[in-house]
């Protein structure tokens, strides 16, 4: 595979951006090589600057739920941006897309949008702990809910990829009021609440963790969750950054039935334009300034464009059979890939929730990040480089997600196990 191209780009790239990159895990650091400048996408196919052509199953880390470069997105993003580009004063759209969101996850009763997931997630805890008035909140080891000072703590995704013992410049006072337990771990979490009465203001969940790769929640972990906030009187924060409208078209909530009190969402509702959200019950969300004291607030917070490509993406995504077909080829490449690993005497675990999937390089099964960091990422680092060779790209890491979108037919799923069966046989 010939990518001089790209060499010469990341060259220059490392000199005027940290690693060379605008986001730590797109430096394939833990699969070796170098990171491949993209010259385009469309529909299931990345494109690098050498005119390599890969099936992408990154999708921009899950936002291209419709892959890339969908004719319709594309064609309602010229029209708005022949009408600006962003106000800074309130449009219909962002009326629409809320109105759009509420109606697929009716616990979204008044939704704030923001501009990345970490603006989402760490004004939800804001938020949480403004409703509540109190400060001590409980995350999950291995979950990821971006940069935030006082998530940095034990998180997944790119802080595990790098295995990085959390962040320096994060002083103790952000993350004091910081309490972390195993994922799908509920008496853990109950040892929290006994340890810390009338202090915990939410617990902020993955709902199906996606950081640590895809581990799905255990029988009646959820359910755990509402009962033990409910009890205690702390919020229960589903962060669906990643899970909303990729697991179901509701989001976990709607797979599994739980109504959280915050809802965080981003990715699919920009549709791949930069965009965040959070979300919940209208009692809690009327602190929100200015119609209450707690204040949050944002530039390009609901700019049209991000509106534009929310709106266009979720309304094809919830034309009747689109969200089901997608997951019957989500469900069939991991059948296939599943095979393909026994075929070559690979132990592999592989995870499947709706349109997102993970392969874990480790015979035993993955419940939480102590079993997920049992992986064999060597393994997955030669997988990843054989799987490349075949043209397939997956995320760059064992501690990700990987994602189908609408694009991925057929012929592109059969092609992916196709390079598999290959690929297996080079790491067996
Ligand atoms: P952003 O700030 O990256 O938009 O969202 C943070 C975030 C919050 N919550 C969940 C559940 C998330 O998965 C994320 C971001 N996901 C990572 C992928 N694992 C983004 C990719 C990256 O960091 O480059």
């Amino acid at each position: 595979m010939r990518i001089v191209q790209s060499q010469a780009l990341f060259a220059a790239a490392q000199k005027v951006i940290p690693g060379g990159v605008n986001s730590p895990v797109r430096a394939f650091r833990a699969v070796g090589g170098q990171p491949l400048f993209i010259a385009r996408g469309q529909g299931p196919y990345l494109h690098d600057v050498d005119g390599n052509r890969y099936i992408d199953y990154v999708l921009s880390w899950g936002p291209l739920i419709l892959g890339h470069a969908h004719p319709q997105v594309v064609e309602a993003l010229k029209k708005a941006v022949e009408r600006g580009t962003s106000y800074g004063a309130p449009t219909a759209l962002e009326v629409r897309l809320a109105e759009l969101i509420r109606t697929l996850m009716p616990a979204c009763e008044m939704i704030r949008f923001v501009n990345s997931g970490t603006e989402a997630t760490m004004t939800a805890l804001r938020l949480a702990r403004a409703f509540t008035g109190r400060d001590k909140i409980i995350k999950f080891e291995g979950c990821y809910h971006g940069h935030a000072d006082m998530l940095l703590v034990q998180a997944g995704s790119g802080v595990a990829t790098l295995g990085l013992p959390d962040s320096p410049g994060v002083p103790r006072g952000a993350v004091q009021d910081t309490l972390v337990a195993p994922y799908n771990d509920l008496e853990a979490v109950q040892a929290l609440f006994d340890a810390h009465p009338g202090q915990i203001a939410a617990i902020i969940v993955e709902p199906v963790a996606g950081n640590m790769g895809v581990v799905p929640p255990a029988e009646g972990f959820l359910a755990g969750l509402r009962t033990l906030t409910q009890q205690h009187g702390a919020l229960l924060i589903f962060d669906e950054v990643m899970t909303g409208f990729r697991v179901a078209l509701g989001g976990a909530q709607a797979l599994y039935g739980i109504t959280p009190d915050l809802t965080t969402l981003g990715k699919v509702i920009g549709g791949g334009l930069p965009v965040g959200a959070y979300a919940g019950r209208a009692e809690i969300m009327q602190l929100v300034a200015p119609a209450g004291a707690m204040y949050q607030a944002g530039t390009l917070s609901g700019n049209p464009l991000a509106m534009t490509a929310g709106i266009e993406t979720l309304n094809i995504l919830r034309q009747p059979g689109v969200f089901d077909g997608i997951v019957a080829c989500t469900r069939k490449l991991c059948e296939g890939i599943s095979a393909a690993a026994r075929a070559a005497g690979v132990p592999l675990f592989t995870t499947q929730v709706g349109t997102m999937f993970s392969a874990f390089f480790t015979p035993d099964p993955v419940t939480d990040w102590a079993s997920a960091k049992r992986s064999d990422t060597q393994r997955f680092a030669r997988f990843f480089q054989a799987m490349l060779e075949q043209g397939v790209y997956l995320a760059p890491s064992q501690f990700e997600a990987g994602f189908v979108s609408l694009a991925h037919d057929d012929m592109v799923i059969e092609s992916t196990i196709t390079a598999a069966r290959w690929a297996f046989q080079q790491v067996a």
